[in-house]
């Protein structure tokens, strides 16, 4: 459904199922996602990243650290994306001065999706997060609704991050299509 709605990325995160489950899932969304061109992105395990040919591997500050990730890969990541998990602007200066092709930033807003989560960030952290960035892109994460979208976008975020706001309704297409819209121009 979120594939469907506009979403062009996706990532596997799972804290609790067993590997062969796993893998199986994670092979099932990279089915999924070439079906529709998306990205998709493996949580936590760059070993089941590079498994099910994913497109990259998310890494927050308590994995696998980024140098040992791009040491693991050779230094050759050959377009394999290492994201990293940010939450404030040491951690996203240091992300972005180690290589990490992308950040996530959050939470923006208070969420009970995740267990722990570290200090709300605000829409103006987020900005602020944003500028400290420069070129990387910033994903915003964190008790993110449909309505936030274009606050998001404004803030300068490449992109908007949504468990609940798509899992936990009954239009997840349309949830997902208005989550989106500020960043779903034509690229032609
Ligand atoms: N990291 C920071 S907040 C969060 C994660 C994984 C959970 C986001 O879930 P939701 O339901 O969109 O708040
Ligand atoms: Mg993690």
């Amino acid at each position: 459904a979120a594939l469907a709605g506009g979403c062009r990325l996706v990532q596997y995160r799972d804290k609790l199922s067993a590997m062969p489950e796993q893998v199986c899932r994670a092979r099932a969304l990279r089915e999924l996602t070439r079906r529709f061109d998306a990205t998709l992105l493996i949580n936590d395990d760059l070993a089941l990243g590079a498994l099910v040919d994913a497109d990259g591997v998310h890494l927050g500050q308590d994995d696998l650290p980024l140098a040992a990730a791009i040491a693991a890969l050779g230094g050759e990541r050959d377009g394999f994306l290492i994201g990293i998990s940010t939450h404030d602007l040491d951690q996203v200066a240091a992300a972005v001065a180690g290589g990490a092709d992308y950040l996530g930033f959050g939470p923006v807003f208070p969420t009970s999706t995740k267990a722990n989560p570290d200090p709300v960030v605000g829409v103006a952290g987020l900005a602020a997060a944003c500028a400290r960035a420069g070129a990387t892109p910033v994903v915003a994460i964190g008790g993110i609704a449909v309505e936030h979208a274009a606050r998001l976008h404004g803030a300068g975020a490449a992109a908007a991050c949504a468990i609940s706001a798509i899992n936990r309704v009954r239009d997840r297409v349309g949830a997902a299509r208005t989550l989106a819209a500020p960043w779903s121009h034509r690229q032609e």
